[in-house]
């Protein structure tokens, strides 16, 4: 016996990955209905070698239901969310509008799994930012071991993370740029991300900081540890899919490089690639597809007592948005509905 499943927001980037995703690591499905907006209505859809017919969002009666994947944004969320949950549905929310509510969990199974259980107070379980997502899962067992104190993180992220408008803005300007008359300003970025690297992903908040950056910081804390100290650079960078993240950590305890690189290897959701030779790390495009997150160039930070540097890459789409929402789902399943 499976489960009766919604996907909201199936046509967009992230609900065509929960889909894909739900299907490649064989989801007990009983029942799937892909849900969209309006203007999207009767838009098909793959999940695995079935296609799906989208159907009405803002008519769909959720009771009955076991697990709504939404991926439709905020606004559309505080709409639909709470008439799901009312139905006894539980609502898997890849959008930032219940993150940082105290009474609905933010998980990362790989590092807070026991707070499914706060899944009881709304019937809504948060899925972080993709940012936040990867780095977390490789944080978690550095800081179980010699528990971090520090975190300085520089990203790396790809123009998918602002939806297919962002992608599509950097294939039309890329284009541009070699055909006279076709070239594009820029729209739903702040400037030119063809060839050019843009130190702003979301609005600026009063500090200084960008939203992106204080998710960074508010979501770590509230997933790991509250005494964890995070700050961010978050910049936007000419790549499709994958984001990437220079990351310094600074521990309690003294943790060797070699030691650090044997914990990640056993570390769930993580690959360590880092050969210290050419080439021997992994970039974004090769993490496309991919479920892991990789973990490259483990060494050192000697400028302080305790410190360590790495590079963290990670499909944005996947554990940063539809696989971490899935592997919610998943964990929903074994520990609370144990059907099947
Ligand atoms: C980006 N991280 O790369 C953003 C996208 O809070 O879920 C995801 C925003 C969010 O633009």
């Amino acid at each position: 016996m499976g489960y009766r499943v919604v996907v909201a927001g199936a046509t967009g980037n992230v609900g065509r990955e929960m889909l894909n995703i739900l299907a490649e690591r064989q989801f007990p499905v009983d029942e799937i209905v892909a849900l969209a907006s309006r203007k999207s209505l009767g838009t098909e859809v793959s999940f695995g070698d079935k296609t799906l017919k989208t159907k009405d969002l803002d008519t769909f009666d959720f009771a009955g239901w076991d697990i709504a994947l939404f991926a439709i944004g905020s606004d559309a969320t505080k709409t639909y969310a709470p008439a799901a949950a009312k139905a006894g549905c539980l609502v898997i929310d890849n959008s930032s509008l219940y993150r940082y509510d105290p009474e609905i969990p933010l998980i990362v199974p790989e590092v807070n799994a026991d707070a499914i259980e706060g899944y009881k107070n709304k019937m809504i379980i948060a899925n972080p930012n993709c940012s936040t997502a990867q780095m977390v899962v490789a944080l978690k067992p550095l800081h179980d071991r010699a528990k971090i104190k520090r975190v300085v993180v520089s990203t790396y992220q790809s123009v998918s993370g602002a939806g297919k408008d962002g992608m599509d803005e950097l294939w039309d300007q890329t284009k541009g740029m070699y055909v006279p008359g076709q070239e594009r300003a820029p729209s739903k970025f702040q400037k030119q991300i063809a060839f050019n690297v843009i130190p702003q992903i979301d609005v600026f908040m009063e500090d200084g900081s960008t939203k992106e950056e204080w998710k960074m910081v508010v979501e770590t804390k509230k997933i790991i540890d509250p005494s964890i100290k995070v700050t961010a650079t978050c910049v936007r960078v000419p790549v499709f899919v994958g984001h990437s993240e220079a990351v310094n950590v600074e521990t309690e305890e003294f943790l060797d490089e070699d030691e650090a690189r044997d914990i990640l290897r056993e570390a769930p959701g993580i690959l360590v690639v880092d050969k210290r030779e050419p080439g021997g790390y992994t970039t974004p495009v090769e993490c496309v597809g991919d479920f892991a997150t990789f973990i490259s160039r483990i060494r050192q930070d000697s400028t302080v007592e305790n410190g360590l540097n790495f590079w963290c890459v990670s499909d944005n789409l996947r554990k940063g948005a539809a696989l971490n929402a899935v592997q919610i789902a998943e964990l929903y399943g074994q520990r609370i509905l144990k059907k099947g």
